[in-house]
């Protein structure tokens, strides 16, 4: 198929989209990337979905426009039942995919997303490179003048005001106190059954920014700076259990590099 019937709209830093790129990869589907600027980037949506609720991924599969990052992969599972399978057809492993990947979707999509802006913004991040690195010059260039603007949106948007900023902190860390049980302790084990699932996938896309393993999109540069807090937080999550267990994701099932 050419790669240009199926289409990923997404933004390069976010780890939602980092959780449907791995999806296709886990799938072996070919797709082109349409990265958009956050902020207009609503009324490129709402021109491709009537029911776009402003937010990617959003993929337009062969015609078909999916909205969520959860829906493109039902959609992905049923479309394609000859790829490698993520999310079992039926019976209590299906019902345990999706519980886990709904719940890694908050305990690590929105608090980690919450917590990761609110130390980056406070440690000053180089959030220009992070946010508009993988765009053209002219878009980098117009991306470093809008920063402020941008920065205000995603602080109303996501409320990052400090007692949210630590609920989320309890959040991510209950998430991986999960994972720790649903693993037994063991980095080696999938979280349901005994091969990759959507519910692996989502956690350790979602939990990406926080570990930033080698060939995630979060992985440190050389020379970058990080902030305190997040350098400490990551050295912590890393001694765990857990966090072994995000590494080990990544370097064992995240067969294609970031993009
Ligand atoms: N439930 C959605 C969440 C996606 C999401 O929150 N995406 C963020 C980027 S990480 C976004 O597009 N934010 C910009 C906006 O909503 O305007 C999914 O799973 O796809």
């Amino acid at each position: 198929m050419p790669q240009s019937e199926r289409i990923l709209y997404q933004f390069p830093i976010s780890h939602f989209c980092e959780k449907t790129r791995w999806n296709l990869d886990a799938k072996g589907l070919g797709y082109d990337i349409q990265n958009l600027v956050p902020g207009p980037h609503r009324r490129v949506l709402k021109r491709l979905a009537k029911n776009s609720r402003g937010s990617v991924p959003v993929l337009v599969d062969k015609g078909v426009v999916l909205v969520d990052s959860t829906d493109i992969a039902l959609h992905l599972e049923t479309a394609n039942p000859s790829t490698p399978s993520l999310i079992p057809a039926s019976g209590p492993e299906r019902e345990r995919v999706l519980e886990l990947e709904a719940y890694y979707d908050e305990a690590a999509g929105k608090h980690v997303r919450r917590w990761m802006y609110a130390k980056l913004f406070e440690g000053g991040a180089d959030l220009k490179r992070l946010m508009f690195g993988a765009f053209p010059a002219p878009v980098r260039l117009l991306g470093g003048l809008l920063l402020p603007v941008v920065k205000a949106l995603i602080r109303r948007q996501y409320n990052l005001v400090p007692p949210k900023v630590e609920e989320s902190r309890v959040k991510m860390m209950e998430g991986l106190d999960r994972l720790e049980r649903e693993i037994q302790g063991d980095p080696s084990r999938y979280l349901v059954g005994s091969s990759l699932s959507i519910a692996d996938i989502t956690a350790a896309a979602l939990y990406g920014p926080l570990v930033a393993a080698e060939g995630s999109p979060y992985a440190a540069q050389p020379g970058e700076a990080i902030p305190k807090e997040i350098a400490e937080l990551r050295a912590a999550v890393l001694a765990r259990p857990a966090g072994q267990w995000l590494l080990r994701r990544y370097q064992e099932d995240r067969r294609r590099v970031a993009r």
